[in-house]
């Protein structure tokens, strides 16, 4: 049994060898470090667009993913380049923040860029979606972003089809699709693992437990305490990490995606997190109300970036004085200033975010471009 968003490390099926070392122990102090400073990237896109939306640069529903910030950044972190990744309404800072280790202002990595998502974010012409909707309907092929839509589960199949088709052209990428815990229950979900389990294909599907599919707590959609197991029934691996550990959620995904690289086949990652905010902001004051306040507070007592600075001050990477230079954690977005996020965090939204402002509204007659007549 695993706590609820407590520290969760069972693993139901061993994907590897028995051994000591965890990924983690491979990475460097930089990139420990590097991690750190992309949950305050991640937790800064997601304070920026509410202070926007609430001094009224903005309009649009946002998702926000305040405190599920852990489970982005330690999924996408040790991916390669070359892997493809699938991200829905929760992780919209994982279309930019895809092969971020490539260098933040690489042009050549493969993710979107903070400009691109802006863009879409405040429906301005450059946007992927060329303005048809300010949130996560976009995708992006030549960068390996597989198209997100709002059809829940519904990039499962089309990630098991990407790996099939590698899988047959002797590649050996890995597939990594984002799916709330709610959506677990369609049929779909289970057609497309099923699939890729038979066939062995290199798909790996996290599933954020976030404890609540908009008004629907866990209890009343899934009868067993971890949605990992949901993986038993396709004889596959399935994994439970700490969603607010950035490091366990890194060392769970990337066991997965050896397992799914050597050609083993397919996995599940269950990261136990907690949905800060409503479902989107339209749903911020009912959720006040459909959710108690005690379980709130408890969901949001464990900060991944408080857990994280916890971690670096334990190995020495920070010293006490660093560790108190930025203190995003533990609040809301309106409580945050700018001085609580690194400057360079900042310096990279306030870019994204001015070229929105400053780009033009697609004409009027785009609005016809990709409709089709019958
Ligand atoms: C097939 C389908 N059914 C219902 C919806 C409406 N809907 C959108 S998001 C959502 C809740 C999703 O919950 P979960 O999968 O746990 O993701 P979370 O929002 O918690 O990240 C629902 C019911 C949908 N988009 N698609
Ligand atoms: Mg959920």
């Amino acid at each position: 049994m695993t706590a609820k968003n407590g520290s969760a490390t069972a693993t139901r099926v061993k994907a590897s060898d028995p051994t000591d070392q965890l990924p983690r122990d491979l990475l460097s102090r930089e990139e420990y470090l590097e991690l750190f400073r992309q949950l305050y990237l991640a937790r800064y896109f997601d304070v920026r667009l509410i202070k926007e939306k609430k001094k009224g640069r903005l309009t649009g529903t946002l998702y926000s993913s305040h405190n599920q910030e852990a489970v982005l950044v330690g999924s996408l972190f040790g991916l390669r380049p070359n892997d493809w990744i699938s991200p829905i309404h929760r992780d919209m800072p994982a279309f930019f923040m895809k092969d971020l280790r490539s260098g933040w202002d690489n042009p050549d990595r493969m993710g979107m860029s903070i400009e691109e998502v802006c863009a879409q974010v405040w429906c301005k012409v450059g946007s992927p979606g060329r303005a048809r909707d300010n949130w996560s309907h976009i995708g992006k092929k030549d960068k390996h972003i597989i198209h997100s839509t709002s059809m829940l589960a519904g990039t499962i199949p089309v990630a098991a089809g990407v790996a099939y088709a590698d899988k047959l052209d002797g590649g050996d990428t890995v597939v990594v699709t984002f799916n709330g815990e709610g959506s677990t229950a369609q049929g779909v979900f289970h057609e497309a693992i099923n699939f890729a389990a038979v066939h062995k294909l290199a798909v790996v599907t996290i599933i954020e437990n976030n404890q609540w599919a908009y008004g629907t707590p866990t209890h009343l959609g899934y009868p067993l305490e971890d949605y990992a197991r949901r993986a038993d029934g396709y004889g596959i691996p399935g994994f439970i990490a700490d969603g607010q550990d950035v490091f366990d959620v890194y060392d769970k995904v990337m066991q997965a995606v050896a397992w799914g690289r050597s050609g083993k086949g397919p996995s599940i990652v269950e990261c136990k997190t907690f949905r800060a905010y409503g479902h989107g902001d339209h749903d911020d004051d009912r959720a006040a109300k459909y959710r108690p306040q005690d379980e709130v507070e408890q969901g949001r007592s464990r900060d991944p970036i408080a857990i994280a600075k916890k971690v670096l001050l334990e190995k020495g990477y920070i010293t006490e004085s660093e560790a108190t230079l930025y203190q995003a954690e533990g609040k809301s977005a309106g409580q945050t200033t700018d001085e609580d996020f690194p400057p360079e965090v900042v310096a990279y939204l306030k870019r994204g975010v001015d070229y929105a402002l400053k780009s033009p509204a697609p004409a009027a007659e785009e609005g016809e471009r990709w409709v089709f007549r019958v």
